[in-house]
């Protein structure tokens, strides 16, 4: 066994027991329970190890005897008895598969046991042949929708989430940090742009020209590195933890031009060329060149870039070449003044302990108020979702109760609200999971989908729309419903939804989970120029999520969103002015 695993390694197996015990079709319960152990090992703020050595797995939210047990074996050992067991138990790729939208886990056995098909390479090949359509519950359809999934998924796994992508980056930024004659290490690329997912790390920093080689061959030997891809005079690759980086070496003169060529984008630095080409001058990485002159003027910063070129400084964020250029041409009034963090009042959704939350009430709002919100929105989930523990409505009630006590004894005082929402879950037909009087008992009702993927692209629109129509609906959540490099989202007309949204004037969420993402900065925009305000929510299911906040306004900031775009960007008078309970 060579690492120690951490918190996420242990975590993940978790995962992987429950969707095992799923497909074993063992009690509803068990997967539970792993799925539940699972996500608050993800999120403890300490290292697991420390608990172990303490003692003290089982304060953990649930965390058990038996769980604990597990634990402890996969910190000594790596793995469990229990899940290589279930490995041994069922000979195919399990995860593979339904990691394929559209595919269950009935789908899964059903084409093990029928077809004896084990991974998705053989399932894409059975599509092809036509042999999936035979399957009991499967057609013609059906298969066609497989194949196009799979081939989907077979792109998207290209593409990193950033849950995933930045803690690689910090590892290896920290390392650089700590070599000797390196300094402004700097992540470039989409990373730097904020993509939602992104293809590699890119990573530039400077040194002196006779170190540089030494910086980068140290690179290539940091821990957990598995191959080097190329390292040469001024440049390097590598792989870590199956995620590829870059790292360019400048030096300090030129720092800010290789930062501005490296933060791409492509499409945005082609325009700026075309640009210099018009004034004379020649864009790359070392510096603008004059063509009449042939003098190079290296841009040690990388405002000067944009600066030599007339231009008036254009966030990373911005360069997609989507329209910024032209705003920047027309003069830095044209550009939008960006929402940043500073300006987020309150985060509009979280879960607490009332349903499938690791932490109770008080956590939550002691957590908000340290990241100096006013305001924190708790939408548990609504009685249908059973497997997320949904509230009934007397547990709703209670719930209300709780809150306004806390408010009570809070709000004056430390001049902070708890307000009390609801995640309400979108029928099959479009009509919410509460009555009328508990949604008019609620500050927020959040609605959303989360059954019913497979509903054609006409019944999904009028489904939701039917929802934000009702008139009780503040915030439709995740309005796509895809879950980055897992599942696309369901067939929606998404231009129709933004549409109603605006005439109701029903906000749409942008769900800052980093495996959601959803709205997409592009359909966030979109939503903007229709006149719809969005909401940037966690979705956070533990105080440790509500850091997922900066993934939610960089997309904000990717859809050229400005505070007043944004609903939790207000205080909370304005607030519930908005919503109605001013
Ligand atoms: P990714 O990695 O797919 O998420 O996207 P990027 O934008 O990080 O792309 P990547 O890693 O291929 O390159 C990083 C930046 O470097 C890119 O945005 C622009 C610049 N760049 C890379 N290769 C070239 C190239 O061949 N020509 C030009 N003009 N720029 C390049
Ligand atoms: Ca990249
Ligand atoms: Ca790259």
């Amino acid at each position: 066994m060579g690492k120690v695993p951490c918190n996420s390694d242990i975590a993940l197996i978790f995962y992987r027991l429950a969707t095992l015990s799923q497909f074993l079709d063992e009690n509803p319960f068990i997967t539970r329970a792993y799925q539940k152990a699972a996500r608050n090992i993800e999120s403890l703020d300490v290292d697991i190890k420390h608990l172990f050595d303490a003692g003290k797995l089982k304060a953990i939210p649930g965390v058990g005897e038996e769980i604990a047990k597990g634990i402890a074996e996969i910190i000594e050992t790596g793995t469990c008895k229990r899940y290589e067991a279930m490995k041994r138990e069922i000979p195919c790729d399990v995860f593979g598969l339904l990691g394929i939208p559209g595919i269950g886990p009935k789908t899964v056995r059903r084409a093990y046991e029928q077809l004896g098909i084990t991974t998705p390479d053989e399932l894409e090949k059975a599509a092809i042949e036509h042999r999936l359509r035979k399957l009991q519950g499967m057609g013609v359809k059906s298969e066609a929708k497989i194949l196009t999934a799979i081939r989907r998924s077979k792109e998207m796994d290209k593409r990193i989430t950033l849950d995933v992508a930045l803690p690689i980056a910090r590892i290896a930024m920290e390392y650089l940090e700590r070599c000797p004659h390196v300094s402004n290490v700097t992540a470039t690329g989409s990373l730097r742009r904020h993509r939602e997912t992104v293809g590699d790390i890119d990573l530039i920093a400077t040194s002196d020209a006779d170190h540089s080689e030494a910086v980068l061959k140290a690179f290539g030997s940091m821990p957990g590195v598995t191959r080097v891809i190329k390292s040469g005079a001024t440049e390097a690759s590598v792989i870590l933890k199956n995620v590829r980086i870059d790292l360019r070496i400048a030096d300090r003169a030129s720092f800010g031009s290789l930062l501005q060529h490296f933060t791409g984008s492509k499409e945005h630095n082609i325009r700026l060329r075309e640009i210099a080409i018009r004034k004379g001058l020649k864009l790359s990485e070392y510096g603008i060149t004059d063509h009449e002159t042939g003098i190079l003027t290296p841009c040690g910063e990388e405002a000067e870039v944009y600066r030599m070129l007339g231009l008036p400084f254009i966030v990373p964020e911005l360069r997609e070449d989507r329209g910024e250029i032209e705003a920047a041409i027309a003069g830095s009034g044209s550009l939008p003044d960006l929402v940043t963090e500073d300006d987020i009042k309150g985060d509009l959704h979280v879960h607490s302990k009332w349903s499938d939350g690791a932490n109770s009430v008080p956590e939550l709002a002691d957590a908000a108020m340290g990241r100096g919100y006013e305001y924190l929105c708790i939408s548990d989930h609504s009685k249908s979702r059973g497997i997320a523990g949904g509230l009934s409505e007397e547990c709703v009630i209670r719930k209300i109760n709780e809150i306004d006590a806390f408010n009570d004894d809070n709000e004056s005082s430390r001049g902070f609200r708890v307000l009390a929402g609801s995640e309400v879950d979108i029928r099959a037909d479009g009509t919410l999971d509460y009555p009328d009087r508990i949604l008019e008992m609620l500050d927020i009702v959040i609605a959303a989908v989360h059954t019913g993927f497979s509903q054609d692209r006409r019944t999904m629109t009028s489904r939701i729309v039917r929802a934000i129509v009702d008139g009780h609906v503040d915030i439709l959540a995740h309005p796509t419903g895809r879950l980055l490099g897992e599942r696309m989202g369901y067939e929606v007309d998404i231009d129709r939804v933004i549409e109603v949204a605006a005439e109701t004037g029903t906000a749409l969420e942008i769900n800052a989970s980093p495996r959601r993402l959803d709205l997409s900065d592009i359909n966030a925009r979109k939503a903007k120029e229709a006149g719809v305000m969005l909401a940037i929510g966690t979705d956070a299911h533990s105080t440790y999520h509500l850091g997922y906040m900066e993934f939610g306004v960089h997309v904000a900031r990717r859809a050229w969103l400005e505070p007043c775009d944004v609903m939790n960007a207000r205080g909370t008078t304005e607030l519930l002015r908005r919503i109605g309970r001013g």
